[in-house]
Parts: structure tokens; sequence; C-alpha cells
């Protein structure tokens, strides 16, 4: 690997970064495409159903193309999807050699757009940046490669860990530098998750609020067993882009449903089980929906269960400086939890955000 492949895919990265929270159900992509020594085209995914990132690059090289190299963070794909094969366009350009991150986790191309490539006399290179690549599309990989969301436990306490106080009190723990922060997952996340409890207690409306510019609305997801939500609340009531789906099991009485509809859910039943809704079965019902990732916002009851089945794949905790106490007051995991030390879910590669008073512990949690 020579210095200018990283200068180049590390340009290619920031591209594809320009998409983030955009892109979804498809990864985000940049490409780059270098004419001895000078860059003659660039370009990124920007929205599922538009071109690929290959395809604004090698147009804006144009005749360039004939003999340059392409960077590109993902795998040129094969296949007709919504667009046609970057791999045609490729070879059409005249382009010589191909540097790529990684490979398409994509069971439709998954190697298989490297070797057209090659059969047809181009060099490629695979595996510049790779660390990088995967970290930028992690979203991506798990939803294609598992058929189920990528899952982000967000929650927000105070230094003694508490979400609350004895007495239910829960606004605010944390201060506006946190809270914006939080807006900006809203903002990247295709879904954001809570129970019923947080409805009826704080009737939260779950949209993206940013200061500097217009954010994108992810799709409220809502526990609700029994159909409870009150048709006025106002995850229904409050004019947002995003549907909100109210996820039942088969205790939900039938005209419960019926007005949730009229007043413009989308409800959907999935498995019970012992403890409330099978999450499994409900993540995997919103990835059939296109829902590539979902952000957990949920209270202790809500949070415990995706903990305690394993489903958690990343956690943005927010830390307040301030002591609440009380032995009533709430933690941020609820439910039985774990007898040994030994079970607890670890949390790697961390990173600390610094908010103004407060701070963020962003991680992700340890395969075993
Ligand atoms: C993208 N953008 O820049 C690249 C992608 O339905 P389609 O035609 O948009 O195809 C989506 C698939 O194409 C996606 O799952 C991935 O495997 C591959 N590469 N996708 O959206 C891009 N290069
Ligand atoms: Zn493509």
């Amino acid at each position: 690997m020579e210095d200018k492949d990283l200068k180049y895919m590390e340009l290619a990265l920031e591209l594809a970064g320009n998409a983030l929270g955009r892109t979804s159900p498809n990864p985000m992509v940049g490409a780059v495409v270098v004419k001895d020594g000078r860059i003659v085209g660039k370009g990124y995914h920007a929205r599922a159903g538009t071109p690929h990132a290959e395809i604004h690059a090698l147009r804006e090289a144009g005749e360039d193309a004939v003999g340059a190299t392409l960077y590109v963070t993902l795998e040129p794909c094969c296949h007709h999807g919504r667009t046609g094969p970057c791999t045609e366009a490729v070879i059409r350009a005249g382009i010589k050699k191909v540097v790529m991150a990684m490979t398409d986790p994509n069971p439709l191309v998954a190697g298989k757009g490297a070797r057209k490539l090659r059969d047809s006399g181009i060099e490629v290179v695979c595996g510049v940046l790779e660390a990088q690549a995967r970290r930028l599309n992690e979203i991506f990989i798990k939803y294609i490669s598992t058929g189920m969301p990528y899952v982000v436990l967000k929650t927000a306490m105070s230094l003694d860990g508490k979400i609350a106080t004895a007495g239910g009190e829960s606004k605010w723990i944390t201060g506006p530098r946190a809270r914006e922060h939080v807006h900006l997952l809203r903002d990247r996340y295709d879904a954001i998750l809570v129970g019923i409890g947080t409805v009826l207690a704080d009737d939260p409306s779950l949209t993206t609020r940013l200061p500097d510019r217009e954010g994108r609305d992810p799709v409220r997801v809502i526990l609700d067993s029994g159909a409870a939500t009150p048709p006025g609340a106002k995850i229904l009531t409050q004019n947002s882009q995003a549907q909100t789906i109210i996820i039942t099991t088969g205790e939900a009485p039938p005209d419960n449903v019926k007005q949730l509809e009229s007043a413009g859910a989308v409800v959907i039943k999935v498995p019970g089980s012992d403890e409330g809704i099978a999450l499994a079965d409900m993540l995997r019902e919103l990835a059939g929906r296109e829902i590539t990732s979902v952000l957990v916002e949920g209270g202790a009851r809500v949070n415990g269960s995706f903990v305690r089945d394993k489903l958690v794949d990343k956690v943005n905790w927010y830390i307040a400086p301030k002591i609440i106490g009380g032995g009533k007051a709430p933690g941020p995991v609820g439910g039985p939890g774990i007898k040994l030390l030994n079970d607890a879910l670890q949390i790697e590669n961390i990173e600390v955000h610094d908010l103004g008073n407060d701070i963020c512990i962003e991680g992700y949690v340890a395969v075993r």
C-alpha cells in the first residue's frame, strides 16, 4: 500500500460521510478518480435510488477516466438493484486500476464485483483503510448480512446512575449540549424506540430538532403490547414526515388498534413473550421494512429487556455531574439483571465526548 493510496481513500471516506444518515437502506460510499497524480473526479452516494458514488465520480472525470485509478470505499456492485451495475460503468469508462477499502457484504455482490473487474483486465487492490470503512458502514454491514437492524442504546443518567428521582421526575438530567448531541443521533438512525411507559409519562414527540440545519425525523416505534397509546399523543399528532409504528401483541383490544390506525399509526402485531414483546422478532419485522438501525431511548424496563436479550450493538451513555440518590430512584437498565459480574455486557472501543458540563461515553458491546 502506498501513501497516496491512503490519502485518496481518506478523501473518499470523507466524501462518503457527507451523506451520514441519508442513504438507508444503502451504505455510505465515496469515490475518487485519479489520473497522473491529479484528482479528476469525485462523488458520493447521496440517497437510495440515486446513482452510486462511482457513477458520480466517473461522470465528473469524463474522458480523463481512461487509464485512471478509481478509489472507492466499497467494492463496486455488479448487480441490478434500484440502479445498474457499477462494474460495467467502470469497465466502460476505461479505468485501469481500482483501489477499494472493503468487499461488499451484500450477498448479491460479495466479491463478484471485484472478480468482474479483474476478469476484464483491471488491477484490483482491496483493504486500504478497511477498518475505517467498516466503521463508517457498521449499520449497513449488520443489516445486510444478518437481516436485523443495528441497535444503539441511549440513556442519560446522573453521576450516581439514576435516570429519575424516586418520585419519577426526570426532566432534565443532562444539559442543552448533551440534548443537542442526542438530536444528532436521531438525525442519523432510521428509527427511535421507546415503551408505552415513556409515552404516557412524558408525551414526547421524538422528532429531530437541530439548531443549525434541518434534521430528518426517525421513524417512531412504540412498544405497546396493549395498544394503550392515547390517540392524542404527540407521536401521533405532531407534524412529521416520519411514520409512527406501534408494536402490539395478540392481547391488544381491536378497537384500540382501529383508533390508532385512524390516527395515522402503523400498527404491527408481533409475538408476545413472558416478558412482553418478543424483541428479536420485532426487530426482524422492522428490518423487513428497511429500517436498518434503531435508537433505543427507553426507560429502565425497555432498556433492561434489550440488554437481557443481548440485542444491543452500541451505547451512547450520557452522564451529568449531579447526585440524585435514593434506593428507589431508577437506574438506566431495569429488570432482574445478572447474578455474576462475569456476565456483564462489556463495552469496548470507547470514545468520550465532552459536552460542556456533561459527558457521553460511546462504545461497542463486545461480542463474546
Ligand atoms: C449504494 N451506493 O455508492 C454503492 C452501493 O439498489 P441499488 O442499485 O442502489 O444497489 C444498492 C447496493 O449496491 C448496496 O446494497 C451495495 O451492495 C451496493 N453498492 N450502494 O447505495 C453506492 N457503491
Ligand atoms: Zn454500484
